[in-house]
Formats: structure tokens, C-alpha cells, sequence
């Protein structure tokens, strides 16, 4: 998957590559294009919502995203990997309107009626995600493109208890509410991996410190400490925290970028293993969104 944003923290591009066990099979199945070892598969599919047109009550880029779900769960279904890990949702221009409604309100609308299409649940067993927007950087407009990890045993769904569920957000953000949950717990050959969604400053519902980027970072932090506290209480140890978290910092604002890296290491206590990207994040006050995964090894007979 190759993602049109700009890496704030260095020069270089930077490439994340998951690894199988054993002999990996590939393939492509529509727009997909996957790879599976026996436990876990991998997918990837970039479509273009010049390919719909406005209709049926319907705008282009919901279009795209219910065909982009229906064709991940139908090939899930094929294939046998039930159950979703995760996934990585990024949105050309996700804070722009057009049909009266943000884009990224439109791409709710979308995933959850293929969600609801295939007879998945929208409320409680949901997946972890994050959901980000990227500029044109001179080209037009990109691509929805989105990567997913599923598998055969079932993850266990982790909520907030400082956030209500997204799942369960009010109508003022949209008709439609977003159908992720705050993050996954998943057995995974010899390992436990814990997948952080997108997480931000909101508290509630309700975005907090809405111009104070500082304090942004501080709530957000504060919300995947909280995470992590569920997350240990379920694993077969307790032994998640900040410091052995993989981050994946998402800031709206490059020049912010000095801010939020500092305190991000003051809080974590190390310089902590992240890269920062420049992204639009899916509420306009929000100034950035921070995703991390972990994995631990299993302590056996604990679980499964
Ligand atoms: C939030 O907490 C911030 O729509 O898949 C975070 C993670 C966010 C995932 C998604 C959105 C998504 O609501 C935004």
C-alpha cells in the first residue's frame, strides 16, 4: 500500500512490513490484492470514486467505501479468515464537503452499510482502525485506500472508559457513526499484539482543547494509557506500556511537529519508537491522531 503523506520526523520515506510464518500464499480478488501465511492475512485495495457516480442517495465516495468493505468481507468469507484485526483507512481530502455532508461522514455511511450488508455487527465486536486524510501533493485526487489484518481467531475488542464508543457517538457527527472500536487484542502464533486504534483528544464525545496542541497530545496519550490499562487486564499478562509501544503519529500541522514530539517523549520518558506523518485528521479541530501496536509473547496455558 503506498500512501500519499509526507514524513515529517526525517527524509526518508518509511516502508512497514508485517511477516507471515511459513509458506505465504498471494493473490487478487477484484481490487485486493492479499497475502496469508495459515493464521493471518494481509490485505490492500486503493479505488477510485471517479469509478461512481452520485445516485440512489448515494455520493460517490460512500459508494467506494461500501463496495471497498463488501469486497473485503466477501473475500474474508472465501477464504476463511472470519475475523478483523484491523484497519487502515486513508481518505483523499476527509475534511472537505461536497452533497452537503464532510467526506468523512460520507465514508462512515458507507462502511457501515456493508457492515450491516454482510450481517457483521456495528456495535460492541467491531474492529480497531483509524481513519486519516492525505492532501493532493499536486496530484489529483487520490485513490480510498485501505489495509486490513484478519484472521481465525477471534481479537478481543477494547473500549475507553474515558470515551464513549464511537460506535456510539451522537448524531452531531454525522448520521452515521463510525464502526471501529478503540483497539484489538489478537493471538497470533507465540505472541499477544495489541492494536492501538487511531486515537485523539476527545474525552466523551467531545473534542478537547481544541487550539492547544500541547494539550492535545497530553489527552490523547492519556486515552491510550487508558487502552493499555484494559488491554493488561485482559491479556494472559500485564505487560503493555507506553515504552514498548510502535507509534504512528498523524499531525495536522507540520510546524506542530517540535511541539507534540516533545512532550510525547516527556510523557513516554524515552524517546519512544515513532514516526510522524503529515495527515488531516477527521474532526477540523483535531490536530493530530496517534495509532500504536505492540506484541508481546504469550504467556502459555493463560488463554485460547
Ligand atoms: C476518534 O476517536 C478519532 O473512523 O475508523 C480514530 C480511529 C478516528 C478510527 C475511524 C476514526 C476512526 O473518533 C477518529
Amino acid at each position: 500500500m503506498c500512501v500519499p503523506m509526507q514524513r515529517l520526523d526525517a527524509g526518508e520515506s518509511i516502508c512497514e512490513v508485517w511477516h507471515g510464518s511459513g509458506p505465504l500464499t498471494q493473490g487478487r480478488c477484484g481490487d485486493i490484492h492479499y497475502r496469508h501465511d495459515d493464521e493471518v492475512l494481509f490485505g490492500v485495495i486503493a479505488l477510485s470514486e471517479t469509478l461512481f457516480e452520485a445516485g440512489a442517495g448515494k455520493t460517490p465516495l460512500q459508494q467506494t467505501a461500501e463496495s471497498v468493505y463488501r469486497q473485503v468481507f466477501a473475500l474474508l468469507d472465501t477464504l476463511h479468515y472470519p475475523y478483523l484485526f484491523r484497519f487502515w483507512n486513508y481518505i483523499a481530502d476527509i475534511n472537505a464537503h461536497s452533497f452537503g455532508l464532510e467526506r468523512y461522514r460520507q465514508f462512515n455511511l458507507g462502511r457501515q452499510d456493508a457492515f450491516l450488508a454482510h450481517g457483521r455487527d456495528v456495535v460492541g465486536n467491531v474492529p480497531a482502525a483509524c481513519a486519516l486524510g492525505f492532501g493532493q501533493m499536486g496530484l489529483a485526487r487520490g485513490p480510498l485506500t485501505i489495509a486490513f489484518l484478519a484472521g481465525r481467531v477471534a481479537p478481543l475488542n477494547i473500549e475507553n472508559p474515558r470515551q464513549i464508543s464511537a460506535y456510539q457517538y451522537p448524531q452531531q457527527y454525522g448520521p452515521r457513526s463510525p464502526t471501529f472500536s478503540r483497539a484489538s487484542l489478537v493471538r497470533l502464533g507465540q505472541d499477544e499484539v495489541l492494536f492501538v486504534s487511531g486515537t485523539a483528544s476527545i474525552v466523551g464525545h467531545a473534542t478537547l482543547h481544541p487550539a492547544d496542541v500541547v494539550a492535545q497530545t497530553r489527552e490523547t496519550m492519556a486515552n491510550i494509557e487508558a487502552v493499555l490499562d484494559e488491554a493488561n487486564y485482559l491479556a494472559s499478562k500485564p505487560g503493555f506500556d507506553l515504552a514498548s509501544l510502535h507509534y504512528k503519529v498523524y499531525v495536522r500541522h507540520p510546524a506542530d511537529l517540535a511541539q507534540i514530539r516533545a512532550e510525547l517523549e516527556r510523557i513516554v520518558g524515552i524517546a519512544p519508537n515513532a514516526v510522524y506523518l503529515q495527515a488531516e485528521v477527521c474532526r477540523q479541530d483535531l490536530l493530530l491522531e496517534i495509532e500504536a501496536t505492540a506484541a508481546h509473547p504469550l504467556l502459555s496455558g493463560q488463554r485460547g
